[in-house]
């Protein structure tokens, strides 16, 4: 990080302060997460834990971690959580308040309860020229603009993989010391890949034009792999390549997956890597978005699977 600090000697630090928040909540959220089938024991015996706490869900936990690490640093405008119906606006003068840091703060959370790969996921928007001290208006701004994006995938190791728009690049959380060490140095996905990986039991209500290409790429020899948290399902196809789709549904007409919480830091990354990104006709950064909880059809992966699809 410092060292793509020093190509920016405008840089002040305080984008590097606002990761450190990010980092420090992720290894709050991590440690909670270790600990996870022995808190269910603890709540089971009586509900509280050995401070005589109450045991929290884990995403309420992971919500108010990132909400207070993120919160207390100054250059903070606002705030907001897939968790939060609204926005968490803070009264910081433009100047000192610089960016909207958008969040899911435990994406996949179904998948708690069976001990598989879950993920935070982030994306960082700067508080446009000329906007003033309520920033919320803000917030709706295309993907494209992102100044950086990030996920942390707490798996049988914990990483942090985040782009700046120089690159993608990996850290793994080293539990000895406790903290992250550049372990994947400008992560580039494959240009094509031999898996593909959506959910397939949602086929008899996907548009045809999706069913048609699931069975072209089965017949050219494709696997398919699901893990149901985006997540990991992302972070396989950015290190192996191939497409990752959660197309339209009669359950979810839009698509499931969010725009701004998900869909974007995804897509920023994957470009970033030499993916690309869809909702199956234009460019995921390039949506105008409308709300803050907007859906969207998502197609993500290796260039040669995603320029192959148009719904
Ligand atoms: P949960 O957080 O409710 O588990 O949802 C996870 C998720 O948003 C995303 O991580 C998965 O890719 C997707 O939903 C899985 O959705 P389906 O279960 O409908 O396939």
């Amino acid at each position: 990080m410092f060292e793509q600090r020093r190509r920016h000697p405008e840089a002040r630090g305080r984008f590097s302060w606002l990761l450190s928040g990010l980092t420090l909540a992720a290894k709050m959220i991590e440690a909670q997460i270790r600990r996870a089938g022995i808190s269910d024991l603890i709540v089971a015996a009586g509900g509280t834990n050995v401070h005589g706490e109450t045991q929290q869900k884990l995403d309420v936990f992971a919500n108010q971690a990132l909400l207070h690490c993120l919160g207390v640093r100054d250059s903070v405008a606002a705030l907001v959580s897939e968790e939060n119906e609204e926005p968490l606006v803070f009264d910081r003068a433009p100047e000192t308040g610089e960016y909207i840091i958008i969040f899911d703060p435990l994406d996949g959370s179904s998948n708690i309860d069976v001990n598989v790969n879950i993920g935070t996921i982030f994306s960082i928007l700067r508080r446009p020229p000329g906007v003033g001290q309520d920033v919320s208006a803000a917030i709706l701004q295309q993907g494209q603009k992102q100044v950086a994006a990030g996920y942390i995938l707490y798996g049988p190791s914990t990483m942090l993989v985040y782009t700046t728009g120089d690159g993608v690049f990996g850290f793994t959380l080293d539990p000895a010391i406790g903290a992250f060490v550049l372990s994947h140095d400008r992560i580039k996905m494959p240009e094509r890949g031999s898996i593909y990986s959506v959910n397939e039991a949602n086929t008899d209500s996907f548009p045809p034009s999706y069913t048609q290409y699931f069975a072209a790429l089965r017949k050219s020899g494709y696997s398919s792999r699901y893990i149901g948290s985006l997540v990991a399902d992302f972070h396989r196809t950015l290190l192996k390549g191939g497409v990752f789709f959660y197309p339209p549904t009669r359950l979810h007409p839009s698509g499931k997956l969010r725009l701004l919480y998900e869909a974007n830091p995804l897509a920023f990354i994957a470009e970033q890597a030499g993916g690309m990104a869809t909702n199956g006709a234009s460019r995921v950064l390039e949506i105008a978005p409308k709300d803050i909880h907007q859906r969207t059809p998502f197609v993500i992966g290796s260039p040669v699977e995603v320029s192959g699809f148009s719904s």
